[in-house]
């Protein structure tokens, strides 16, 4: 079999990657190592920037988005009792969009689908082979039987614990990294989001965060010890704890109700170098992690894609490889400042096991001039909505 690209990893960077690629005229075979349906059960990003809406647009796959998204032009930022507002739109023009990662990738599928792409699911041993060559290949098993895919191309959209990014020699590989000491628990509900915009909350009990999916679906995030088990959180000491991270108004205006999915995700900074060797490219959670405090993992996702779609368009239409040769810089100087956007904001609002009483004045500081200071504020947002591709 043949393909001009191969994509490994069919989650929302692999499909955006390639619905965008078939666009173009461009063919590419998405290797899952799941079922579609178990991939759109994982309940994940809820905050989308205007670039990778903008992104959905030129796939040809924002009809539902268009229509169903909610536009956020600000968020609220509470420290203990003390709750204010950083509203973008008047800061500094832009906004950002909820939509959750579960319908992007119902959406691409369902786009993937229609237009007759081939999408292996259920593969197993994928294999990258000769990615440094002008000819590599990829070999896997589906249904107990082997198979290979030669390629010009190879997307590595695997995620965090994919082969993609094993593939690159530990010669040329370097890893950064920081784990925190802490995870969010995180639970989704049949009840009204308890505010329209997002509460992202520093309490002394430590951080929590409101969040929605629509008007009739709530997404609730405490920061939790690493040791707790998410079966072990009853929902209603899940409430019990959100209401004590809250302000008391939002405490007060709280609906509960059962929930319908609860999860634990450790907290996690991290980013490989280069994010290309030979004709293999990283994008996504294959390449770099970020907390999700600031909602940056799917949107520093969308930019790989972005400037690796415009690379290989720019090879196979005008046989210019400057794309190419500059896709690992180029992601790479946004990635980090990403990474730093989200360590900061995870340093802002979280209670760290060994912050000791001057720790504590530092970020109470720091919260206190983020309210007052409207450059802060300016920073805070034009990070959150989205640094330029
Ligand atoms: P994914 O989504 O992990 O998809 C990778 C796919 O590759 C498959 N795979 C393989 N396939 C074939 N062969 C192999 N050997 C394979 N190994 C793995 C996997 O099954 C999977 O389907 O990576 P991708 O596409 O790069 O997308 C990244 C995003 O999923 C991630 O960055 C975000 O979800 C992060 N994130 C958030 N990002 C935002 O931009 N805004 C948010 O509000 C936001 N909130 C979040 C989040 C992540 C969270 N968790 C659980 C980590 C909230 C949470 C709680
Ligand atoms: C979410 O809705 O899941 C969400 C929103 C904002 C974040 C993280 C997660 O910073």
């Amino acid at each position: 079999m043949r393909s001009q690209v191969v994509i490994i990893g069919g989650g929302p960077s692999g499909l955006l990657l390639g619905q965008l690629l078939h666009r173009k005229g461009i063919d590419a075979v998405v290797l899952e190592r799941k079922t579609r349906d178990y991939v759109l059960g994982r309940i994940r990003a809820g905050i989308l920037e205007t670039g990778f809406v903008n992104l959905m647009r030129e796939a040809g796959v924002s009809d539902r988005l268009d229509k169903e998204c909610f536009i956020h032009d600000g968020t609220l930022i509470a420290d203990g009792e003390d709750m204010f507002h950083i509203n973008f739109k008047e800061l500094i023009g832009d906004s950002v969009v909820l939509y959750g990662q579960t319908e992007v990738t119902r959406d691409l599928y369902d786009a993937r689908e229609a237009a007759g792409a081939e999408t292996y699911f259920n593969v197993e041993d994928v294999v990258i082979n000769d990615a440094d060559s002008d000819a590599p290949f990829v070999t896997f098993t589906v249904g107990g039987e082997t198979k290979r895919i030669d390629c010009d191309y190879v997307a590595g959209c695997d995620g965090f614990h994919g082969v993609s990014r094993q593939t690159i020699p530990l010669s040329v590989r370097k890893e950064y990294e920081k784990v925190y000491p802490f995870g969010w628990l995180g639970i989704l509900s049949e009840t009204p989001p308890v505010n329209e915009e997002l509460i992202y909350s520093n309490s002394e009990r430590g951080f929590a965060l409101c969040s929605m999916r629509n008007a009739n679906l709530s997404r609730y995030y405490i920061q939790c010890s690493l040791s707790d088990h998410a079966e072990d959180w009853t929902d209603a000491a899940f409430w019990e704890e959100l209401k004590r991270r809250i302000p008391q108004e939002a405490a007060d205006a709280l609906v509960t109700g059962p929930s319908i999915e609860k999860s634990i995700a450790p907290l996690r900074s991290f980013v490989t170098e280069p994010m290309r060797w030979g004709r293999l490219f990283l994008c996504g959670d294959a390449a770099h992690i970020v907390p999700p405090t600031g909602a940056k993992g799917l949107n520093t996702a969308a930019s790989d894609i972005h400037y690796l779609y415009n690379a290989l368009v720019q090879v196979y239409e005008e046989k210019d490889a400057e794309g190419i040769d500059r896709y690992s810089e180029k992601a790479l100087a946004r990635i980090w400042k990403a990474e730093r956007f989200s360590w900061w904001m995870t340093t802002l609002l979280h209670r760290f096991p060994e912050m000791n009483a001057f720790d504590l004045r530092m970020q109470q500081a720091d919260i206190a001039f983020l309210r007052e200071n409207r450059d802060a504020q300016k920073v805070m947002a034009t990070n959150y909505v989205g640094l330029p591709y």
